[in-house]
């Protein structure tokens, strides 16, 4: 697929903190995470983990399942759900760094939560093998369960949002495999699908995608990734291949010189993490952006929008609603906006102008106030410390933060690269 450039408008600072596949599905090259963020840290908030809790279903009795809710969940809110799969010797707690220690999805919410660069969601994290003739059909077996067991008994005993933009399907190595063969096929089940270092059980994509146009139209966030050294790396690499051929937008991450490892898996949990669940309030239009140290996005009804970076600092439109919004920078600061009042703002750029054709206006924005400064760095996720690897035992000092607070900053600049994710996908469906 051609490089697709994006207007000089986005040039530089903002380019940096952008997910790599609103340029292109070429491998994306997503930054490594900062030092510790897969680590737990005593001094942030910690979700809640209920693990190894039984729920009831139809064929094979009792199960297991892992429930990560988010610091501060309260039940007068409603939140989105991923389903996150373990791998072939695997169970509802090695996604929890317990059993065969796969990852540590709790230590990172956590750390996402505390930089403010996730939506607060739900982490279902169940034992995914079930019995069967042989381990394809042990973990294709629970596909069924999945869709009619688990997922309703979620919805009835957590507050979870029960829509597909709600729901996200993701896993490692034989759960990479679960999630492209439950995920693709139920497009109206699942609108976020993040296969990780996908094993031998993924079945062909001319199986699993007989609806081009379905998995177009309804997922907002394919996430592919896999060690560049892994030699299972030809199940994602073909999905890569299929989905380029059909012009379906994705991001293809690769973890240099990585086997089939927790490292990717923790790194790729990372960067799924943070872009699911953003389009939630940005489906009504994201806003315009604005250039060169003026510029500012809006995204309505709870998107809340980014400011841009350097220059002077970028003004933001952003949504009423839930929204808060965000305008960062580096250089002098942007400024942030938050909803309240009827309008839009919209930074406006001079210099090098020009927004994104995609976009469109914020239509239930309020006015951009003038607001805090971040770094860009702190907020757009690339705040990028030396490579580690895990149970590096570094704990990063983040300053306090209040799990009520609506997530902002980062969170913002990737419900950014979201709008122009889509747009870009609009674009190419037009
Ligand atoms: C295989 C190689 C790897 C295979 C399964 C795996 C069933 C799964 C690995 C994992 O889940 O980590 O040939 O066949």
């Amino acid at each position: 697929m051609p490089l697709k450039k994006w207007p000089a408008v986005l040039s530089f600072s903002v380019i940096s903190v952008l997910p790599a596949a609103v340029y292109a599905s070429d491998p994306a090259n997503l930054p490594l995470p900062p030092r510790g963020f897969d680590s737990r840290d005593a001094n942030i908030p910690h979700g809640k983990v209920d693990v190894s809790v039984s729920y009831p279903t139809r064929n094979y009795g009792m199960r297991k399942v892992t429930v990560y809710t988010p610091p501060g969940y309260s039940t007068n809110q409603k939140y989105p759900v991923v389903y996150l799969h373990h791998g072939i010797g695997g169970n509802e707690v090695s996604w929890i760094g317990q059993g065969s220690n796969e990852g540590n999805a709790d230590n990172i919410m956590d750390y996402l939560y505390s930089k403010q660069m996730a939506k607060p969601m739900i982490v279902v994290m169940p034992s995914g093998k079930m019995d069967g003739a042989d381990d394809f059909a042990r973990f294709a077996n629970f596909g069924d369960v999945l869709l009619k067991d688990l997922i309703p008994w979620v919805e009835k005993t957590y507050s979870a949002a029960t829509d597909a933009d709600s729901r996200a399907i993701s896993g490692l190595s034989m759960g990479g495999g679960q999630t492209f063969n439950f995920g693709f096929p139920n497009t109206d089940v699942f609108h976020y699908i993040g296969p990780y270092s996908a094993a031998p059980n993924t079945q062909q994509p001319s199986q699993t995608i007989k609806d081009v146009a379905a998995v177009k139209n309804n997922v907002k966030l394919i996430f592919i990734s896999c060690g560049s050294a892994d030699n299972l790396i030809g199940n994602s690499k073909n999905y890569h291949d299929f989905l380029d051929q059909n012009n379906i937008d994705h991001i293809y991450q690769i973890e240099a010189n990585e086997g089939h490892t927790k490292t990717v898996w923790n790194r790729s949990f990372y960067n799924f993490a943070q872009r699911i669940f953003l389009d939630e309030g940005t489906t009504s239009g994201g806003g315009a952006g604005g250039a060169d140290g003026a510029g500012g996005a809006g995204g309505a009804d709870g998107a809340g929008g980014a400011g841009e970076t350097a220059g002077n600092g970028g003004s933001a439109g952003d949504g009423s609603g839930n929204g808060g919004s965000a305008g960062d920078g580096s250089g002098n600061g942007g400024s942030a906006g938050d909803g309240s009042g009827s309008g839009a703002g919209a930074g406006d750029g001079s210099g090098d102008g020009g927004g994104v054709t995609g976009g469109g206006a914020v239509t239930t924005g309020g006015s951009a106030a003038a607001g805090g400064q971040v770094s860009s760095s702190a907020s757009g996720g690339t705040d990028q410390g030396t490579p580690v690897e895990e149970d590096s035992g570094c704990s990063v000092s983040v300053p306090g933060s209040d799990p009520g607070t609506p997530w902002r900053l980062g969170l913002h600049l990737a419900a950014l690269g979201a709008v122009l994710f889509r747009a870009r996908a609009r674009r190419n469906r037009g």
